[in-house]
C-alpha cells in the first residue's frame, strides 16, 4: 500500500473541483454546492490490480480571496490537477496563470494534467481539440469530465494511480514516491530503468 499520495485539484471558482473529488470518493453529485472557502480534503483507496494507492484528495478554493493558502497543499502534491470549465472560455484563459503558479510554487517533479468539466452541458465554448492542443504545448495531459454525470471521472483518477505505480513498479524504486516521480522523467528521457 502506497499511503497518503496528495493531490492538489485547483482552478477557478465554479469550476467543479468540489464536485469532481465529491464524485470520485462517493460517487455523488452535489448541485448547489458552497464555494470552498478553505482547503479540505479526502481519502480513497484506489486497487489497480494487485497495488493499493491511498490517495489524499486536495480540493482548494478558486476564488481569489480565498486562494492564496491553496499553494501550500499544491507545493507538496505528487499530481495537480488543473480544472477549467468547457462552457466558460475565461476558466481555460486563466490556465496560464495556473500552469505558471503550479509550475512557480508546486513541486518541480509534480504530474500536471488538465482537466475539462462540465462536459454534460450543452452550452460549449471550448472545443475538446483547442483544449487538447493547449495541453499538449504545455507537456501535459488533457481529460474531459462530468461530475454531473460521472462520464470521465475514474478516468483522470486511475490514470494518475498507474502513473504512481509505473514510477513504483521500476526497480530502481526508492521509498520516497516524491523522488521516484522524478526517476520516471528519467527513465523516459532514457527510455529504459537505470
Ligand atoms: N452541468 C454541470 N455542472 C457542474 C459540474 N460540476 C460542477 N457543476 C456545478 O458547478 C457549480 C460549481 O461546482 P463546485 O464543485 O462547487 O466548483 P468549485 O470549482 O469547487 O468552486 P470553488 O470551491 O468556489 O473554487 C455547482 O453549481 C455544481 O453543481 C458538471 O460536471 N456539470
Ligand atoms: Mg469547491
Amino acid at each position: 500500500m502506497f499511503n497518503d499520495i496528495k493531490l492538489a485539484i485547483i482552478g477557478d471558482a465554479f469550476v467543479g473541483k468540489t464536485c469532481m473529488a465529491t464524485r470520485y470518493v462517493n460517487d455523488i453529485f452535489i448541485q448547489n454546492t458552497n464555494c470552498t472557502t478553505g482547503n479540505q480534503f479526502k481519502r480513497k483507496i484506489v486497487q489497480i490490480e494487485d497495488k493499493q494507492i491511498k490517495f489524499q484528495i486536495w480540493d482548494t478554493a478558486g476564488q481569489e480571496k480565498f486562494r492564496s493558502l491553496a499553494y501550500l497543499y499544491y507545493r507538496s502534491a505528487i499530481a495537480v490537477i488543473l480544472v477549467f470549465d468547457v462552457t466558460n472560455r475565461e476558466t481555460f484563459n486563466n490556465l496560464h496563470y495556473w500552469i505558471k503558479e503550479v509550475k512557480a510554487k508546486g513541486d518541480e517533479n509534480a504530474i500536471i494534467i488538465i482537466v475539462g468539466n462540465k462536459i454534460d452541458s450543452q452550452i460549449r465554448e471550448v472545443a475538446y481539440n483547442e483544449a487538447y492542443q493547449y495541453a499538449s504545448i504545455q507537456c501535459v495531459q488533457y481529460f474531459e469530465t462530468s461530475a454531473l454525470t460521472g462520464e470521465g471521472i475514474d478516468k483522470v483518477f486511475t490514470y494518475l494511480a498507474k502513473q504512481c505505480l509505473n514510477i513504483s513498479t521500476c526497480t530502481c524504486i526508492t521509498k520516497d514516491i516524491k523522488s521516484c516521480v522524478h526517476k520516471q522523467t528519467l527513465i523516459i528521457q532514457r527510455g529504459c530503468c537505470w
